[in-house]
């Protein structure tokens, strides 16, 4: 599939890109960023990398991690210089809601361009490029510069590699395609070594990470024969083991792994007032039309929500039937 010749050209156009990505920042949203900032610096344009929280020290091996904005105050200086010859480029966001805070700021700049592989993006902005059948936005952003022959550093082969790979879950997940391969080849080409991104991905954790992982597995429920799992983190899980919900990332793939699981689920209190709701499929359930029904979204085989004013319980209460639903 080509890339629209509007992205492209809107890429070319501007001298002052300003990008973003969502919320709650994984490997895709933060390598995307930072692989589409290389490559535009190499093209001599500005650069404004926005994020709504602080790069995860999961991802911040990764080069360039330390330039992301979390602030708006010096956007509006940036937005000033450019004098109207200025982009902005939201990178793996399904909607606009998942900009965050300062979403409706970053809106204000036009044109505003989209590009995304989530099902379900409701192609918000002036320009959007959204192919739900991709790997990652990552893989997305490769064949962009591909197409302008824009010259892809090592630094920027590194920070796509890391999104690709975050985003297939090491290239397993279904999305993984011929292409994703070639891809993930042309970047080890230019100097990716796999071994050292997966090593500074998933050999970096800390102790209190393996601690709370204890708890959540001991809380560990399952459902419908054994083919529903449902695990959980709060607040005070995360106190106790001096750990942040970053560190819970990856953990719904083990229940996931169990051979009779259709359907893992990790619940997490966000806050006092509110849940958040992981689901991962295997096979033909597609967890994001429970996930829609319940004010979310995301792909057939990995989606999400959130609520409000509900305890884990009943959130738990809430979802199991209607996922019970979905499977029959
Ligand atoms: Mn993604």
């Amino acid at each position: 599939m080509g890339i629209p010749e509007q992205v492209k050209a809107a890429i070319q156009q501007a001298d002052n890109l300003v990008l973003a990505t969502h919320i709650n920042p994984d490997g895709d949203a933060i390598g995307s960023l930072l692989g589409m900032m290389h490559i535009a610096q190499g093209m001599g344009k500005k650069v404004f990398a926005y994020a709504d929280e602080p790069v995860s020290p999961l991802y911040r091996f990764l080069a360039g991690s330390a330039h992301v904005q979390t602030r708006l105050e010096g956007l509006a200086d940036f937005v000033d210089q450019a004098e109207g010859n200025i982009l902005a480029v939201s990178l793996d966001c399904g909607d606009r809601e998942r900009l965050g805070k300062n979403g409706p700021q970053l809106l204000q700049i036009r044109p505003f361009l989209v590009i995304d592989h989530h099902q379900g993006n409701n192609g918000f902005g002036d320009i959007a490029w959204v192919e739900p059948e991709r790997s990652s936005t990552g893989e997305m952003v490769y064949d962009l510069a591909e197409s302008l022959g824009q010259e892809i550093s090592t630094d920027a082969s590194e920070c796509l590699y890391a999104a690709i790979t975050t985003d297939t879950g090491s290239f397993k997940y279904d999305s993984t395609s011929a292409h994703t391969m070639q891809v993930a080849r042309d970047l080890i080409v230019r100097g990716v070594k796999p071994a050292v991104i997966s090593s500074n991905l998933y050999d970096n954790y800390t102790l209190g990470r393996l601690h709370l992982l204890q708890e959540v597995l001991a809380g560990l429920e399952m459902y419908n024969r054994d083919r529903i799992a449902v695990i959980r983190v709060t607040r005070n899980m995360l106190e106790r083991t001096f750990t942040t919900m970053e560190d819970t990332e990856h953990f719904i793939n083990l229940p996931r792994s169990v051979r009779s699981v259709r359907v893992a689920v990790f619940i997490k209190e966000a806050d006092q007032h509110s849940v958040s709701v992981s689901m991962r499929a295997k096979g033909r359930c597609d967890v994001s039309k429970v996930a829609a029904k319940l004010g979310g979204g995301g792909h057939k085989n990995a989606s999400g929500f959130r609520c409000h004013n509900k305890s884990i319980d009943d959130v738990r209460d809430l979802l199991i039937p209607l996922l019970q639903q979905e499977m029959a």
